[in-house]
C-alpha cells in the first residue's frame, strides 16, 4: 500500500483539492521532500532526473505525454494558441509522476498561485519547481508501481464527477448560432443526413447582451418550449455561462451582487471593474462561501426552463482590459503621436494595444474574501475556474437533487474534478492538435478529470473534411464528444461535408454502440480511481519499446486505440506490446478482424476506417447494432 505524505512549506491556503488529508508534517521536521533540494532562494526545488526516468502528468498542457524537455507554468490562461512554445493553458493541475524500472515518485504541489515546472528545459537532467509564494502543501509518495501512486492520489482527491449517461452522446456546437431557427436548421441538417445528434450547445449568443442567466427573448421567445421541442427529438440544449457579470442598472444579478457585496473588490473596497463580452463586468467572488452559494443559485433560472447541462467559460478568469490600463495606453499613444515614429516606437505602438488582455498587473489589483482572509487575486488565481464550477455543482445538489446535470469548465484546478469535467479550450483545426488531445487525456485522468474532450474538428481555423473524419475517429472514444468551432471559421457540422455524411453517420452510430463500454469503464475508472486512458508505458512497465509510444493509448481494460493523425495517410504503424485482435470498423456492422502477434505492424486505415485493438483475455462481439466488449 502506498501512502501520500503531506509536507508543508510556510503557511499555505487550503484549496480543498485534497479531501482525504494525510497528517501534515512541517518541511523542516520532515527533512524536506525526498530527492528534492530546496534552493538557496528557497523558492526553487531541484531534483536530478536519471536518463531513464519518464515524467508524466501536469494535466492539460502542451507537448507530449512525457513532459521532459520543456517548461510548464501553472497559471490559468485564456491561451488561443496551443502551440508547443506555450507554457500555460487554461488549467493548473500540478501533479507529477516520475518513474522508471527502479521505481516511481509522485508529487502534487498544492498552491493556488503560479508554479513553474522546468522539466529539463534549463538543464536537461534537472527538474526545477519554482513557486511564486513560499507557502505550499506538497503531497508526496513513492512506490514500485506508478499506477498505484496514481490510484492513491485519486483516492485522496476524491471521486471524479459522474455526468449523466446521455452526456456520452454526440454534441454540436458553434459560436454564432443566434436563434431558434439557426438551431432548428442544424438539427434538420443532422436529421436529413441520418447522423444521430444528442446535444446542441448554446454559445454566448443566446443571452441578452451577454448577460449571464438571461435569454435573448427575440432570438428565443419561448426557451422552455424550445427545450421541450428539442428533448422530444432526444436533444439536450447546453448553454454557456461566463464568469463576468455585466454592470447594468436593473439587471438583478448585478444589483443583488453589489447589494450583498458578492463581487471581487479593489484595495479601496470598490468593486473591481473589467471588460469582457458583455462590456464592463464585475467578477463574482466565487472563492467566498456566501458569494459562491449566491452565484450558484443563479443557475436556477435556466434549470427552471428545463435546461440540464452547462459549460462554464472565461473563468481563468479572462479579462479583456481594465479601464485604468486602457487610460494609460491612450495616454502613451497620445505621447507617441506627438513624436517622430521610429521603428522602436512603431513596435511599442503595436505592443501597447496588442497586450492589454489578462495582464498580470491587473490580476494584482483585486481581492477575494477567502476563508476569512482578504487575498489578492494573483495569489489564488488558479482556483477561480474550480470554484466557479463548484458554485454550480453545489447549487445543483441543493436546487435539483434528483436531476442529473451535465457540467464542464474551461479553467480548472485539481479538486474541480469532483464537480465537473473539462474541455480543452480553443484549439485549432490542425492535425497536430488531434494528436495533442490524445496526449492530454491520460494526464487529465491522473488528476481525476475523466469527463473531458477537445473541440472536435478544431475551434479556430478552417476544418477540412478529412481532418474532421480523423478527429471524429479519436473523439468517438472520449467521454465528452463535441464538435465546436469559432465565429467566422468554415462551417463544420458533420452534414456539411456532404460526400462523407454517410461515413459520419456510421461513425456516430459506432460511438453510440460503444457507449455501454465507455460508460461502464468510466464508472469503473471513477470507482477504482483508475485511468480511463492509460499510456502504454504505465501498462507494460517491462517493455522498453513503449516508453516512447506517444500516439497510442489503452482505453479501459479491454481496448487499445491508435488513431491516424497525419493528413493524407491511409494507414499507420502501430506497436503491439502483446498479441491483439484488430477490429477495423467502417460501421457497426461492417468491419473486419485480424489476429496480430506482438510487435510492429503497418495497418491500412482508409479515411472512414477506425481501428480498435482488443487485448488478450478480452472479447468484442457485435450482435445486430450493439457491441459488447468484455
Ligand atoms: O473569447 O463564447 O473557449 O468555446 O466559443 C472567446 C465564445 C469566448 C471561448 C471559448 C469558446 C467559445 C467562445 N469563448
Amino acid at each position: 500500500m502506498v501512502q501520500y505524505r503531506k509536507i508543508i512549506l510556510g503557511d499555505p491556503l487550503e484549496t480543498e483539492a485534497v479531501v482525504e488529508q494525510p497528517e501534515a508534517e512541517q518541511w523542516e521536521e520532515a527533512g524536506g521532500l525526498p530527492g528534492f533540494l530546496l534552493g538557496r532562494e528557497k523558492k526553487i526545488l531541484r531534483y536530478r532526473m536519471r536518463d531513464s526516468q519518464l515524467v508524466y502528468g501536469l494535466g492539460e498542457t502542451v507537448r507530449g505525454i512525457n513532459k521532459r524537455g520543456w517548461k510548464y507554468i501553472s497559471d490559468c490562461s485564456d491561451e488561443t494558441n496551443h502551440t508547443e512554445d506555450r507554457n500555460s493553458l487554461y488549467a493548473a493541475q500540478n501533479f507529477l509522476l516520475i518513474f522508471d524500472e527502479q521505481g516511481a515518485q509522485a508529487l502534487f504541489v498544492d498552491t493556488p498561485g503560479r508554479v513553474i515546472f522546468d522539466i529539463g528545459f534549463t538543464h536537461a537532467a534537472s527538474l526545477e519547481i519554482t513557486l511564486d509564494e513560499l507557502d505550499a502543501a506538497f503531497y508526496y509518495a513513492e512506490g514500485s508501481d506508478p499506477l498505484e501512486l496514481i490510484r492513491e492520489f485519486r483516492r485522496i482527491i476524491g471521486p471524479s464527477y459522474l455526468p449523466p449517461k446521455w452526456a456520452f452522446g454526440y454534441g454540436q456546437s458553434r459560436w454564432g448560432y443566434k436563434n431558434e431557427q439557426d438551431i432548428r436548421r442544424v438539427v434538420e441538417g443532422y436529421e436529413k443526413a441520418g447522423i444521430p445528434l444528442d446535444m446542441v450547445y448554446l454559445d454566448i449568443d443566446y443571452m441578452d447582451h451577454f448577460k449571464d442567466f438571461t435569454v435573448d427573448s427575440e432570438a428565443f421567445p419561448d426557451l422552455p418550449g424550445f427545450v421541450r421541442e428539442m428533448k422530444e427529438k432526444g436533444i439536450h440544449l447546453i448553454p454557456i455561462i461566463d464568469a463576468g457579470v455585466k454592470i447594468e442598472e436593473g439587471y438583478p444579478v448585478y444589483e443583488e451582487g453589489v447589494k450583498e457585496g458578492y463581487f471581487c473588490k479593489k484595495e479601496d473596497g470598490e468593486e473591481f471593474r473589467t471588460a469582457v463580452w458583455p462590456g464592463l463586468v464585475h467578477f463574482p467572488d466565487v472563492l467566498n462561501d456566501k458569494a459562491r452559494e449566491w452565484f450558484g443559485n443563479q443557475y436556477r433560472t435556466l434549470l427552471d426552463m428545463g435546461i440540464d447541462g452547462f459549460w462554464n467559460d472565461m473563468n481563468e478568469p479572462t479579462l479583456f482590459y481594465t479601464e485604468e490600463h486602457l487610460e494609460e495606453v491612450f495616454r502613451r499613444l497620445e505621447e507617441l503621436r506627438g513624436q517622430e515614429m521610429d521603428i522602436w516606437k512603431f513596435f511599442e505602438f503595436g505592443d501597447l494595444t496588442g497586450s492589454i488582455s489578462s495582464r498580470a498587473e491587473d490580476y494584482r489589483t483585486f481581492y477575494h474574501d477567502f476563508r476569512g482572509r482578504k487575498v489578492r487575486h494573483d495569489k489564488v488565481h488558479n482556483l477561480y475556474g474550480y470554484y466557479m464550477t463548484r458554485a454550480a455543482a453545489e447549487a445543483f445538489r441543493r436546487l435539483a437533487p434528483d436531476r442529473e446535470i451535465l457540467l464542464f469548465s474551461r479553467s480548472s484546478y485539481v479538486g474541480m474534478h469532483r464537480y465537473g469535467g473539462v474541455w480543452t479550450g480553443d484549439n485549432k483545426s490542425w492535425w497536430s492538435h488531434l494528436l495533442l488531445n490524445l496526449q492530454q487525456l491520460p494526464a487529465l485522468n491522473m488528476c481525476g478529470f475523466l469527463y473531458s474532450g477537445a473541440d472536435t474538428g478544431g475551434f479556430g481555423s478552417d476544418c477540412t473534411e478529412d481532418l474532421m473524419m480523423r478527429w471524429v475517429e479519436l473523439s468517438m472514444f472520449t467521454p465528452l464528444f463535441r464538435n465546436h468551432a469559432a465565429l467566422g471559421t468554415r462551417v463544420q457540422e458533420l452534414y456539411r461535408f456532404e460526400e462523407l455524411a454517410p461515413d459520419f453517420a456510421n461513425l456516430i452510430r459506432l460511438r453510440h454502440a460503444l457507449i455501454p463500454y465507455l460508460y461502464e469503464q468510466f464508472v469503473r475508472a471513477r470507482e477504482q480511481n483508475d485511468l480511463l486512458f492509460t499510456p502504454l508505458a504505465l501498462a507494460y512497465p517491462s517493455d522498453r519499446r513503449v516508453r516512447t509510444v506517444e500516439d497510442q493509448l489503452l482505453l479501459g481494460d479491454a481496448l487499445m486505440i491508435a488513431p491516424v493523425y497525419i493528413q493524407n495517410a491511409v494507414g499507420r504503424y502501430v506497436y503491439l506490446p502483446e498479441p491483439m485482435t484488430l477490429c477495423r470498423f467502417r460501421s457497426v456492422t461492417d468491419y473486419d478482424r485480424l489476429e496480430l502477434p506482438a510487435g510492429d505492424h503497418y495497418i491500412d486505415l482508409a479515411l472512414n476506417e477506425v481501428a480498435i485493438f482488443v487485448r488478450p483475455g478480452h472479447t468484442l462481439e457485435v450482435t445486430g447494432d450493439t457491441i459488447s466488449i468484455r
